[in-house]
This record gives structure tokens, sequence and C-alpha cells, in this order.
């Protein structure tokens, strides 16, 4: 069996040469913003037929589609639509040259755009916003976080510095410039002010055209034991009936303290070497002993409180009233009766 294959053959004449690029392939550059319909760049092939050009379509959008860039018949490449050198930094495009005969003769080529990033885009936190705790009793000099800026054009060198808003703050934080890096330049007290807002800037370099973008940082200022705890007064009085039974509540002291916990503990450390009173850990102090008014009139004991670190004491006096508790005692038998 025999197949028969169909060819067409063209004769052409000793003019109508092969044309040929003037090099194999082509690079060019180009900025991100030009505009559309900006020239780009000329190729160009030799023939001695006239030529014209084409731009072949690709399957890619880095080669050309949909289309981006087209040629004119004089092998001048225009760039037909806005291009974002962060979507696609470079263009390969395949330019071919044909002659006006039919068939024509061709020839290709390869064009190479590549794009000059333009500073395009505003430079962003990796959070907003940042939040960190702190303690109160961290010391000066103590790194807090580090801020960190992001940007998708490819010089980017990040300016960080604190907002207008962080001014009054100006004694308590820093921020390097360079590395984003917040510290703290003088401790902090929970009990002033247990939160701060910073905001911090970013530009995204140091030139009159940068961007800049902003986040927040929530300082938050965890509690450090650092206050005594504190009687109410200083000076407390009471008064009980000699025979007041044993767990009879004489008064109940209070406390206060600046910090956020609190675990206040009482005892009674001076003027009471007999155990009469006691005091409980809510502050009722109460009789403990059976008292004797005729022994002990009046009592005068020193309380004190302390919070685990702290100590402050404050001074309780007790009267003891009397409660008819002796038979009466005649100095002298009268005898005026009779
Ligand atoms: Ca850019
Ligand atoms: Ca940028
Ligand atoms: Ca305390
Ligand atoms: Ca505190």
């Amino acid at each position: 069996m025999k197949n028969d294959v169909p060819v067409n053959i063209w004769v052409t004449d000793n003019d109508s040469a092969q044309p040929i690029f003037s090099q194999p392939s082509y690079s060019f550059f180009m900025l991100e913003n030009e505009p559309v319909s900006s020239f780009v760049a000329t190729v160009k092939a030799l023939s001695s037929s006239p030529l014209e050009y084409i731009i072949v379509p690709g399957y890619t959008k880095g080669s050309n589609s949909p289309v981006r860039f087209s040629i004119d018949s004089q092998g001048r490449i225009h760039v037909m639509s806005a291009v974002d050198m962060e979507t696609i930094s470079v263009y390969t495009l395949t330019v071919q040259a044909q002659t006006l005969s039919n068939p024509p003769l061709v020839t290709q080529a390869i064009v190479y755009i590549r794009l000059m990033d333009i500073n395009d885009n505003y430079p962003y936190f990796e959070s907003f916003p940042y939040m960190v705790t702190v303690p109160e009793n961290a010391e000066a000099g103590t790194e807090l976080m580090q801020v960190v800026a992001r940007d998708l054009d490819r010089s980017s060198k990040f300016v960080y510095s604190f907002g207008n808003d962080v001014r009054k703050y100006s004694q308590k934080f820093s921020i390097d410039s360079s590395t984003g890096m917040i510290s703290l330049l003088s401790p902090l007290d929970r009990e002033a002010q247990d939160l701060y807002n910073l905001t911090v800037l970013v530009k995204d370099n140091e030139g009159p055209r940068a961007l800049q973008n902003f986040t927040v940082i929530q300082v938050k200022v965890m509690d450090h034991n650092d206050n005594p705890p504190e009687f109410t007064r200083t000076l407390y009085q009471a008064a009980v009936n000699e025979d007041a039974f044993e767990g009879t509540i004489l008064m109940t002291l209070t406390t206060v303290d600046k910090d956020l916990t609190s675990d206040p503990q009482y005892y009674i450390t001076e003027g009471d070497p007999e155990g009469k009173f006691k005091i409980r850990k809510n502050g009722d102090v109460y009789v403990n002993r059976v008292l004797d008014r005729e022994k002990v009139p009046r009592y005068k004991l020193t309380i004190a409180v302390t919070d685990g670190a702290f100590v402050t004491t404050a001074t309780l006096t007790i009267d003891i009233l009397d409660a008819n508790d002796n038979a009466p005692v005649c100095s002298k038998v009268s005898t005026d009766i009779y």
C-alpha cells in the first residue's frame, strides 16, 4: 500500500531572501508605570523584501496572553495595557518578522521585557494591632517587641517611628528606626496607667516620595506587688463587756491595696500576751478567751497586715466594760438603822 501526501512547492525568486533579525534575542527594560501606548523598544529584521512584524500569541501572562504589548510595521513595540512588576517582572515575547509574499518567509526572535520597580505599593505591618504585655517592674531597657513591615516593592528600606500621639510617652518608650524594636525607657506603673496605645509608623524609604502606613501597639501593663496594704484607719477603738462570750466579734478591720492581687493576712503582734483576742482572715476581731475587767480594763493592740511583701500596722484599743460580776463589798456595816 502506498500513501500519497500532497506537497505544495513554491518557487521564490532570488530577491525573496529569508528575513533575519539583527540579533537572536533582545532584552529591554521599562518602568512598570509607563503609561499605556508608551513606546518600549524597536526590533529589526533584515530582508531584501518588505516585512511585517507580529507578536506570536503565547499561552501565559508572561508571554503576552492577554495582550500587553503590540508591534507595528516598523518593529516598534508599545505597551498596550498597564503592567505591574509585582505581578509579572519579565515578559517573554516571541516576535516574528515575515515577508509580504504568499506564503511568507518568516523568522522569529525572543524579546525579553524586564520591568523596573517603581515604589507603587504601600508598606504594611504584619499585625494590626500588635498586643504585648509587660510587667510593671520590667527594667528600663527591656525590649518589649519588634514590629515588622512588608512591602511588595523590591527596594524597600523601612524607617520606623512613633506617631505623634506617642510623644507624651517619650520618656517611657523608644523605637529603633531601622529594626522596629520597641523598648522601655523607664519602668511603668500599672497603678498609674495600665494600658498604652502606641501608634507606629513605617515609611518604605528615606526619601521624600516614601509611602507610609501605620499600626497600633497595645501595651498592657501587668501588676506587680509594689504597694503596701493600708488600713482604712490608723487608730481603731472598740469596747466589749467583760462577760462577752468567746467568739464575740468586736469589729471588722478592712484594708485597701492598690495592687490588683492582694491577699491580706492579719496578725495581732503586740498588746495581748494572753491571747484574749484573735483576728480572722476577713479582718474580724473577736474574743478568744474570757476577759476580766478588774484585771485588765483596757487593751492596746498592734494589728499588722501583710500582702506577702509589705507590712503595715494599726492600733486597736479595746475597753472592757464592767459587767457587775463581783458581789458587793461593804466597807463598813451601818448601825444607823437602829
Ligand atoms: Ca513596584
Ligand atoms: Ca513600597
Ligand atoms: Ca500590695
Ligand atoms: Ca502594682
